[in-house]
């Protein structure tokens, strides 16, 4: 195990305020995005998409490393270069989303993540094609009764067993452990509850990771920022948000782990910025592990309805999208 090597790759990844572009959309999440903008979901139209992303002017001046669908990092962009090979040459890390998707849970309606059985085999082909980092994303539901103790300690093992597993290979593993804001039937929580449930989630993961052994200098912790259900009355503020967040990672999270790479969750491009803006405020340069994006939809939402399938709007899409990245790269240093 080369704990060096996984240092210096969310180094490499952090520098200078610089994150984390998560373009790992399954194809079926994938066509979605397509579907939104009058795209059908091909393998030329997913390619075109993301060559959009990263071949924009400077893009790795923000963005450290990508996290790619297994598809993207096989495939090859129209120029016939391999988009690994493009990612490293610009200078931006290659990373590998390595869960299977969700499945049923318990009987009340829980999901947890699959894709343990194979890894093993699978992790060595990855590193093999430049990946250096990877992501396995757990998923909570909130409600008065929900998550359970079950899917809690079902869903840190899981994490653990994978966290291990990329480490045994020099791959840095991100654990997300995702509570989800915008549930399609429950989404009324407070901050408060959410604090609580996410507060949980990371106590149950790093009990998780300690047992399994994992080497946290070399795991970036991927959360959800402290916000109330998309259909709460009472909404905080982004002063509360931030605050919230901040308290529970100082509260949950071990000094030694890598970095803090939030999700965007479904929040607006706006909130998702001024939120990592204003928690990096509060730490104002104390924390013991930097704070940045791994954003998916906060990133590439704008950029994509810019785009609408037209390679006439490529250049102005891309500058939508560079300007997403800047104020989220100034965000993580706490300047916007
Ligand atoms: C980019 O979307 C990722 C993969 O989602 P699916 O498995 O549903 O296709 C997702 O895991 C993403 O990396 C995180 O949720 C963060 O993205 P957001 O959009 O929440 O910033």
């Amino acid at each position: 195990m080369n704990i060096e090597l996984m240092k210096q790759t969310i180094a490499h990844i952090t520098a200078n305020g610089k994150g984390i572009l998560a373009a790992d959309e399954s194809n079926s999440t994938a066509g979605k995005r397509l579907a939104s903008i009058g795209g059908e979901n091909t393998e030329d139209n997913r390619r075109s998409m993301r060559e959009m992303f990263f071949t924009a002017e400077n893009v790795e001046t923000y963005i450290g490393g990508v996290i790619l669908f297994d598809e993207t990092l096989r495939q090859r962009a129209s120029t016939g270069e391999e988009f690994r090979t493009m990612l490293i040459n610009k200078g931006m890390i290659p990373g590998i989303k390595v869960d299977e998707g969700l499945d049923a849970f318990g009987e009340q309606g829980e999901q947890i993540t699959k894709g343990l059985e194979g890894l093993p085999a699978r992790l060595p082909e990855y590193f093999n094609l430049g990946a250096r980092f990877a992501k396995w994303r757990a998923v909570y539901t909130i409600t008065d009764a929900l998550p359970t103790t079950a899917l809690f300690e079902e869903a840190a093992n899981r994490l653990a067993k994978y966290a291990k597993l990329c480490q045994q290979n020099n791959i840095v593993p991100i654990v997300e452990p995702e509570v989800l804001m915008d549930h399609a039937v429950n989404n009324t929580h407070t901050a408060q509850r959410a604090y609580e449930v996410t507060s949980a989630a990371h106590v149950a993961l790093f009990k998780a990771l300690k047992a399994e052994g994992v080497v946290l200098e070399a795991v970036m912790l991927k959360p959800s920022m402290i916000v109330a259900g998309k259909k709460c009355a009472n909404q905080p503020s982004v002063e509360e948000v931030a605050e919230l967040t901040y308290t529970c990672l100082s509260e949950t999270v071990p000094a030694e782990v890598g970095a803090v790479v939030f999700l965007s969750g479904g929040q607006s491009d706006a909130q998702a910025t001024a939120h990592l803006d204003a928690i990096n405020k509060i730490a104002d340069g104390k924390s013991p592990w930097p704070m940045t994006y791994s954003y998916g939809r906060a990133l590439q939402g704008a950029a994509l309805q810019a785009w609408a399938m037209d390679a006439e709007n490529i250049l102005s899409a891309q500058e939508v999208f560079i300007i997403r990245c800047k104020e989220n790269t100034a965000a993580a240093l706490g300047r916007l």
